[in-house]
């Protein structure tokens, strides 16, 4: 008898236990799964190399390869997908499209012009595709024989060009793209031993370019990859977690895109717990988040790239094929990027000799004159976290919030509802223009613009003051 109330104490103790145990388990940390391969960090990176990449805001994107020379027509036909895609459209077979390389000499090409354009355009920095998926490189990689070095031209274009960027004070990212056309172990999916040995090997070779950049061109700020989304990539991402660890051992501050990485699932840029990985989110290719509904976006970095047409990146002879996006257009989604936390970089395609093309000179300069007068709306700037009028954006730096006007309306007056506390003390034209700031109710202002507004779009400066628990002198309605 005594021994039976002594088991019944035991299984009670021993339930009780295990009901503890199950409630810890149920706390949110725990829910998690275990990765090798997650996120490497929780939120934003706080360090100066993550802020200065944060506080450029505005870059450029360089999208240079053999695919500038047949610029988007292949034996008399003319492709109207992507030019640097040419290959895969046109089915052009490997060797037949690495021999484009004999006609690689770009005798236009001039790395302080390029420079001083970027300079001019107000870029802070710009991204250079050392290696798209046809597997060129732009500089004389000791990996591969298909490099600039065996080309008419001969010159190491990326040292140059990092050279002359850099001494114009202009910030330098590699895009690289890991899918490689050129190389005979590349794989879209490991479906035998065979594959996986060659798909190894490739990854061995990748490595030694990536190392190769990183030694050959120190002051590289950022790696940007691309080519990542094939299931062979997915089924290594223990490979992109080290690829990550690897460069940033070799380049101290180095920023590396969400587009590197799959966790132990094969989940891209997200793991699978939810947490991005590598630095910024890099996902926004020619499209932005929505403003009022995607507002989760400034929780994390992120960096949006756009092309000029409606998706050309590298040269195309044809720009007519598609609809070509107005500079006012090109700013307002610059203007939209910043206003919710993010970069935008805006995408040239060189000619095959070296030069820009006319309306890619066009808006570059149409950009920089705008920067110079108002950039201080763009760099170094964040979310306000003022919610969206029709009239434009709302970019901050500490206590200014800027007004970038875009949508004049009839009554010429701008609605600003500022959130609880705040006031707005001052509103005037970047330009010296000024305003009349009308109280209207709480936390909510008009200001009316001068009758004659400047022809393009403009930016108003606000100056605020937080008080705490001001009264409210306005009575909202009974209903
Ligand atoms: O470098 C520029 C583009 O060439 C490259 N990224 C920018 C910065 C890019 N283009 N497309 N993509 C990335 C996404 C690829 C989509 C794909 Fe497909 C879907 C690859 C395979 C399926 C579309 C359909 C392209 C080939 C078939």
């Amino acid at each position: 008898m005594k021994k039976q109330y002594l088991i019944h104490i035991l299984a009670v103790l021993l339930l009780s236990v295990q009901t503890i145990q199950a409630q810890e388990k149920r706390l949110p940390s725990e829910l998690e799964i275990n990765l090798k391969y997650g996120a490497d960090r929780l939120g934003k990176r706080r360090d100066v190399f993550m802020q200065k990449f944060r506080e450029n805001r505005l870059g450029a994107f360089i999208h240079w390869g053999l695919y500038a020379i047949p610029g988007g027509e292949w034996k008399g036909k003319t492709y109207r997908g992507a030019a640097e895609w040419l290959k895969s459209w046109a089915k052009v077979p490997t060797n037949e499209w690495l021999q484009l390389m004999n006609q690689w000499n770009p005798e236009k090409f001039n790395a302080k012009k390029w420079a001083q354009m970027a300079k001019n355009a107000g870029v802070k920095y710009v991204k250079i595709t050392t290696k798209h998926h046809e597997g060129f490189c732009l500089w004389p990689s000791k990996y591969t024989k298909y490099t600039v070095a065996n080309t008419p031209h001969g010159k190491d274009i990326l040292g140059e060009l990092v050279k002359a960027y850099n001494d114009v004070d202009i910030d330098v990212h590699f895009y690289f793209s890991v899918l490689d056309w050129s190389h005979p172990d590349w794989r879209y999916d490991i479906k035998s031993k065979e594959d996986s040995i060659a798909f190894q090997r490739f990854l061995t070779f990748t490595d030694n370019q990536l190392k190769e950049l990183a030694t050959r061109y120190p002051t590289v700020k950022d790696f940007w990859f691309d080519g990542t989304w094939d299931a062979s990539i997915k089924k290594n991402g223990w490979w992109t977690a080290h690829a990550e660890h690897m460069l940033k051992e070799l380049v101290p501050g180095v920023t590396i895109n969400s587009r590197l990485r799959a966790d132990d699932y094969g989940k891209r840029h997200f793991d699978s717990n939810g947490h991005l990985m590598g630095d910024y989110e890099s996902a926004y290719e020619r499209r932005l988040p929505n403003p009022i509904k995607d507002l989760q976006v400034t929780k994390w970095d992120w960096e949006a790239c756009m092309t000029i047409p409606e998706n050309q990146w590298g040269y195309h002879k044809d720009w007519s094929l598609s609809y070509i996006k107005s500079p006012v257009e090109v700013l307002s989604r610059i203007v939209h990027a910043v206003s919710m936390g993010g970069n935008m970089v805006i995408n040239f395609g060189p000619q095959p000799d070296g030069d820009f093309r006319p309306e890619e000179k066009e808006l570059s300069d149409f950009i920089g004159k705008w920067m110079k007068k108002n950039g201080e709306c763009i760099y170094a700037c964040d979310y306000a976290g003022w919610p969206k009028q029709d009239w434009g954006y709302y970019t901050r730096k500490e206590n200014d919030i800027y007004m970038i006007v875009f949508n004049l309306p009839y009554s010429k007056q701008l609605t600003v509802k500022t959130t609880k506390n705040v006031q707005i003390t001052e509103a005037a034209l970047l330009n010296g223009q000024q305003t009349k700031l009308i109280e209207v109710a709480c936390n909510e202002y008009n200001i009316s613009i001068p009758k004659t507004p400047p022809t393009e779009p403009f930016v108003i400066k606000l100056k605020i003051k937080t008080s705490e628990g001001s009264a409210n002198k306005y009575k909202d309605a009974l209903t």
